[in-house]
Protein backbone atom coordinates (compact mmCIF):
# COMPACT_ATOMS: atom_id res chain seq x y z
CA UNK A 1 0.00 0.00 0.00
CA UNK A 2 1.41 3.45 -0.96
CA UNK A 3 0.88 7.01 1.03
CA UNK A 4 -0.25 7.97 -3.01
CA UNK A 5 -3.00 6.86 -4.98
CA UNK A 6 -2.37 8.25 -8.74
CA UNK A 7 0.44 9.48 -10.74
CA UNK A 8 -0.27 12.70 -12.49
CA UNK A 9 2.27 12.83 -15.66
CA UNK A 10 2.78 15.77 -18.15
CA UNK A 11 3.50 14.50 -21.64
CA UNK A 12 5.73 16.83 -23.92
CA UNK A 13 9.33 16.33 -22.56
CA UNK A 14 8.36 13.59 -19.73
CA UNK A 15 6.66 11.26 -21.77
CA UNK A 16 8.44 11.43 -24.70
CA UNK A 17 11.66 14.40 -26.38
CA UNK A 18 8.78 15.62 -28.36
CA UNK A 19 9.66 19.03 -28.98
CA UNK A 20 13.07 19.36 -31.00
CA UNK A 21 11.95 16.27 -33.56
CA UNK A 22 8.19 16.21 -32.77
CA UNK A 23 6.52 19.23 -32.49
CA UNK A 24 9.30 21.58 -34.05
CA UNK A 25 9.39 20.11 -37.35
CA UNK A 26 5.35 20.33 -37.52
CA UNK A 27 5.18 23.72 -36.85
CA UNK A 28 8.07 24.19 -39.94
CA UNK A 29 6.01 22.07 -42.13
CA UNK A 30 2.52 23.97 -41.25
CA UNK A 31 4.93 27.52 -42.22
CA UNK A 32 6.09 26.06 -45.51
CA UNK A 33 2.50 24.65 -46.64
CA UNK A 34 0.71 28.09 -45.73
CA UNK A 35 3.22 29.87 -47.81
CA UNK A 36 4.98 31.68 -44.94
CA UNK A 37 9.15 31.97 -44.55
CA UNK A 38 9.01 31.64 -41.31
CA UNK A 39 11.80 28.50 -39.53
CA UNK A 40 12.27 27.27 -35.86
CA UNK A 41 15.36 26.27 -35.87
CA UNK A 42 16.57 24.43 -32.59
CA UNK A 43 17.73 26.68 -30.41
CA UNK A 44 15.22 29.51 -31.14
CA UNK A 45 12.49 27.01 -30.43
CA UNK A 46 14.38 26.35 -27.09
CA UNK A 47 13.98 29.98 -26.08
CA UNK A 48 10.11 30.18 -27.91
CA UNK A 49 9.35 26.88 -25.12
CA UNK A 50 9.22 29.28 -22.80
CA UNK A 51 5.47 29.72 -23.90
CA UNK A 52 3.28 26.56 -23.95
CA UNK A 53 0.94 25.85 -26.10
CA UNK A 54 0.88 25.76 -29.50
CA UNK A 55 -1.15 28.48 -30.45
CA UNK A 56 0.23 30.66 -27.92
CA UNK A 57 3.76 29.96 -29.28
CA UNK A 58 3.26 31.39 -32.75
CA UNK A 59 1.27 34.44 -31.15
CA UNK A 60 4.37 34.80 -28.92
CA UNK A 61 6.65 34.07 -32.04
CA UNK A 62 4.60 36.72 -34.29
CA UNK A 63 4.90 39.12 -31.15
CA UNK A 64 8.88 38.85 -30.31
CA UNK A 65 9.77 38.80 -34.46
CA UNK A 66 7.33 42.18 -34.54
CA UNK A 67 4.93 40.50 -37.89
CA UNK A 68 1.68 41.97 -37.95
CA UNK A 69 -1.16 40.00 -39.83
CA UNK A 70 -1.88 40.95 -43.19
CA UNK A 71 -4.84 43.63 -43.33
CA UNK A 72 -8.34 41.93 -42.91
CA UNK A 73 -6.88 38.59 -41.47
CA UNK A 74 -8.41 37.67 -38.12
CA UNK A 75 -5.43 36.77 -35.96
CA UNK A 76 -7.04 34.12 -33.75
CA UNK A 77 -8.62 32.52 -36.80
CA UNK A 78 -5.36 32.71 -39.13
CA UNK A 79 -2.99 31.32 -35.75
CA UNK A 80 -6.09 28.66 -35.00
CA UNK A 81 -5.50 27.33 -38.90
CA UNK A 82 -2.03 27.29 -38.65
CA UNK A 83 -1.77 25.03 -35.56
CA UNK A 84 -4.68 22.70 -36.69
CA UNK A 85 -2.33 22.02 -40.00
CA UNK A 86 0.66 21.61 -37.97
CA UNK A 87 -1.64 18.80 -35.31
CA UNK A 88 -1.46 17.19 -38.64
CA UNK A 89 1.54 16.90 -39.20
CA UNK A 90 2.30 16.09 -36.02
CA UNK A 91 0.43 13.40 -35.83
CA UNK A 92 1.52 11.69 -39.19
CA UNK A 93 5.14 12.23 -37.43
CA UNK A 94 3.97 9.92 -34.32
CA UNK A 95 1.94 7.13 -36.68
CA UNK A 96 5.43 6.81 -37.99
CA UNK A 97 6.61 5.55 -34.55
CA UNK A 98 9.57 7.66 -34.37
CA UNK A 99 8.73 9.41 -30.97
CA UNK A 100 10.46 7.18 -28.48
CA UNK A 101 8.82 7.11 -24.73
CA UNK A 102 11.64 8.04 -22.36
CA UNK A 103 13.73 5.71 -20.46
CA UNK A 104 12.10 4.24 -17.13
CA UNK A 105 8.34 5.74 -18.52
CA UNK A 106 6.78 2.40 -19.25
CA UNK A 107 8.12 0.45 -16.26
CA UNK A 108 6.54 2.74 -14.23
CA UNK A 109 3.49 2.81 -15.52
CA UNK A 110 3.82 -1.17 -15.33
CA UNK A 111 4.45 -1.13 -11.80
CA UNK A 112 1.77 1.40 -11.02
CA UNK A 113 -1.18 -0.75 -12.53
CA UNK A 114 0.43 -3.68 -11.44
CA UNK A 115 -0.23 -1.77 -7.36
CA UNK A 116 -3.57 -0.52 -8.30
CA UNK A 117 -2.15 3.27 -8.41
CA UNK A 118 -4.15 5.23 -10.58
CA UNK A 119 -2.59 6.82 -13.76
CA UNK A 120 -3.37 10.16 -15.49
CA UNK A 121 -2.16 12.98 -17.01
CA UNK A 122 -2.26 16.47 -17.69
CA UNK A 123 -0.48 18.35 -20.43
CA UNK A 124 -0.99 21.54 -22.69
CA UNK A 125 -0.90 19.89 -25.79
CA UNK A 126 -4.01 18.27 -27.90
CA UNK A 127 -5.65 15.23 -26.36
CA UNK A 128 -5.42 13.81 -29.83
CA UNK A 129 -1.66 14.31 -29.31
CA UNK A 130 -1.65 12.19 -26.54
CA UNK A 131 -3.45 9.11 -27.71
CA UNK A 132 -1.35 9.14 -31.07
CA UNK A 133 1.56 9.38 -28.83
CA UNK A 134 0.86 6.32 -26.60
CA UNK A 135 -0.53 3.98 -29.27
CA UNK A 136 2.44 4.50 -31.63
CA UNK A 137 5.26 3.57 -28.32
CA UNK A 138 4.95 -0.30 -28.76
CA UNK A 139 2.12 -1.17 -26.32
CA UNK A 140 -1.11 -2.09 -27.86
CA UNK A 141 -3.98 0.24 -25.74
CA UNK A 142 -1.55 2.25 -23.74
CA UNK A 143 -3.70 5.15 -23.68
CA UNK A 144 -6.35 3.17 -22.22
CA UNK A 145 -4.24 2.38 -18.98
CA UNK A 146 -5.12 6.25 -18.36
CA UNK A 147 -8.03 7.22 -16.10
CA UNK A 148 -8.09 10.75 -17.05
CA UNK A 149 -6.08 12.27 -19.96
CA UNK A 150 -6.31 16.53 -19.07
CA UNK A 151 -5.11 17.87 -22.35
CA UNK A 152 -5.12 21.33 -24.27
CA UNK A 153 -7.94 23.53 -24.24
CA UNK A 154 -9.96 22.22 -21.43
CA UNK A 155 -8.94 24.45 -19.36
CA UNK A 156 -8.46 28.75 -19.90
CA UNK A 157 -4.90 29.43 -18.81
CA UNK A 158 -1.99 26.81 -19.93
CA UNK A 159 1.03 25.97 -17.86
CA UNK A 160 2.72 27.51 -15.61
CA UNK A 161 -0.90 27.81 -14.55
CA UNK A 162 -1.94 25.05 -12.11
CA UNK A 163 -5.08 24.74 -14.17
CA UNK A 164 -4.74 21.64 -16.32
CA UNK A 165 -3.48 19.98 -12.87
CA UNK A 166 -6.11 21.26 -10.91
CA UNK A 167 -8.57 19.76 -13.49
CA UNK A 168 -6.86 16.57 -13.70
CA UNK A 169 -7.43 16.35 -9.71
CA UNK A 170 -11.16 16.90 -10.24
CA UNK A 171 -11.82 14.59 -12.88
CA UNK A 172 -9.88 11.97 -10.54
CA UNK A 173 -11.66 13.26 -7.40
CA UNK A 174 -8.71 13.13 -5.50
CA UNK A 175 -6.40 15.87 -3.40
CA UNK A 176 -3.01 17.29 -4.26
CA UNK A 177 -1.66 15.44 -1.29
CA UNK A 178 -3.00 12.03 -2.87
CA UNK A 179 -1.12 12.68 -5.93
CA UNK A 180 2.68 12.58 -7.34
CA UNK A 181 3.12 14.89 -10.35
CA UNK A 182 5.84 13.96 -12.86
CA UNK A 183 7.40 16.94 -15.08
CA UNK A 184 9.89 18.39 -17.35
CA UNK A 185 10.44 21.69 -17.27
CA UNK A 186 9.66 25.12 -14.93
CA UNK A 187 6.34 25.79 -16.21
CA UNK A 188 5.10 22.06 -16.17
CA UNK A 189 6.74 22.75 -12.19
CA UNK A 190 5.24 25.44 -11.16
CA UNK A 191 1.60 24.50 -12.95
CA UNK A 192 1.67 21.04 -10.30
CA UNK A 193 3.22 23.06 -7.65
CA UNK A 194 0.74 25.69 -7.76
CA UNK A 195 -2.03 22.92 -8.18
CA UNK A 196 -0.72 22.08 -4.27
CA UNK A 197 0.50 19.07 -5.51
CA UNK A 198 4.34 18.94 -3.66
CA UNK A 199 5.49 15.59 -4.65
CA UNK A 200 6.98 16.40 -7.47
CA UNK A 201 9.33 14.56 -9.69
CA UNK A 202 11.33 16.52 -12.66
CA UNK A 203 12.71 14.56 -15.41
CA UNK A 204 14.95 17.13 -16.86
CA UNK A 205 15.79 17.08 -20.79
CA UNK A 206 18.20 19.10 -22.74
CA UNK A 207 15.66 21.64 -23.04
CA UNK A 208 15.13 22.17 -19.63
CA UNK A 209 18.10 20.97 -17.82
CA UNK A 210 19.19 24.58 -16.92
CA UNK A 211 15.93 25.73 -15.53
CA UNK A 212 14.47 25.97 -12.04
CA UNK A 213 12.27 23.83 -10.53
CA UNK A 214 11.17 25.35 -7.41
CA UNK A 215 10.25 23.39 -4.57
CA UNK A 216 10.47 19.57 -6.54
CA UNK A 217 11.15 17.08 -4.01
CA UNK A 218 13.29 14.76 -7.11
CA UNK A 219 15.29 16.38 -9.81
CA UNK A 220 16.25 13.49 -11.96
CA UNK A 221 17.95 12.99 -15.77
CA UNK A 222 15.30 10.30 -16.65
CA UNK A 223 13.30 7.96 -14.83
CA UNK A 224 16.21 5.18 -15.36
CA UNK A 225 15.87 1.52 -16.31
CA UNK A 226 17.42 -1.09 -14.25
CA UNK A 227 20.87 -1.19 -16.85
CA UNK A 228 21.03 3.00 -16.66
CA UNK A 229 20.39 4.18 -13.21
CA UNK A 230 19.12 8.23 -13.17
CA UNK A 231 21.34 10.97 -12.94
CA UNK A 232 20.37 12.95 -9.48
CA UNK A 233 20.25 16.16 -9.69
CA UNK A 234 18.34 17.57 -6.88
CA UNK A 235 16.91 15.43 -3.85
CA UNK A 236 17.63 11.58 -3.58
CA UNK A 237 16.46 7.97 -4.45
CA UNK A 238 16.34 7.09 -0.41
CA UNK A 239 18.56 4.19 -1.54
CA UNK A 240 16.38 2.92 -4.77
CA UNK A 241 18.48 2.80 -8.26
CA UNK A 242 15.87 4.40 -9.96
CA UNK A 243 12.55 6.11 -9.64
CA UNK A 244 10.23 3.40 -8.45
CA UNK A 245 7.25 3.10 -6.56
CA UNK A 246 9.01 2.88 -3.45
CA UNK A 247 11.05 5.69 -4.43
CA UNK A 248 8.16 7.90 -4.89
CA UNK A 249 6.33 6.51 -1.74
CA UNK A 250 9.16 7.32 0.49
CA UNK A 251 9.34 11.15 -0.68
CA UNK A 252 5.67 11.46 -0.22
CA UNK A 253 5.98 10.20 3.13
CA UNK A 254 8.73 12.57 4.15
CA UNK A 255 6.49 15.77 2.60
CA UNK A 256 2.99 14.40 3.91
CA UNK A 257 3.65 12.08 6.71
CA UNK A 258 2.84 8.26 6.83
CA UNK A 259 -0.53 9.28 4.93
C1 LIG B 1 4.01 21.31 -23.96
C2 LIG B 1 3.84 22.37 -24.90
C3 LIG B 1 3.11 22.13 -26.10
C4 LIG B 1 3.80 21.49 -27.26
C5 LIG B 1 2.95 21.72 -28.47
O1 LIG B 1 4.02 21.88 -22.66
O2 LIG B 1 4.21 23.49 -24.67
O3 LIG B 1 2.77 23.39 -26.55
O4 LIG B 1 5.06 22.09 -27.46
O5 LIG B 1 1.66 21.27 -28.27
P1 LIG B 1 3.90 20.94 -21.39
P2 LIG B 1 0.43 21.90 -29.07
O6 LIG B 1 4.80 19.76 -21.62
O7 LIG B 1 4.41 21.81 -20.26
O8 LIG B 1 2.47 20.55 -21.22
O9 LIG B 1 0.95 22.49 -30.32
O10 LIG B 1 -0.50 20.73 -29.33
O11 LIG B 1 -0.20 22.95 -28.18
MG1 LIG C 1 6.57 19.17 -20.60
Amino acid sequence: MHGFKALIFDVDGTVADTERDGHRPAFNAAFAAAGLDWHWPPELYGELLAVAGGKERIRYFMHRAGIEPAPGVDVEAFVAGLHRDKTAHYLALLRQGVIPLRPGVLRLWREARAAGVRLAIATTTTPENVVALLENAGEPGLSGWFEVIAAGDVVPNKKPAPDIFTYALERLDLKPEDCVAVEDSDNGARAALDAGIRALVVTVNDYTVDQDFGAAALVVDQLGEPDSPPRVLAGDLGGRSLVDLAALDRLHRQLHGAG
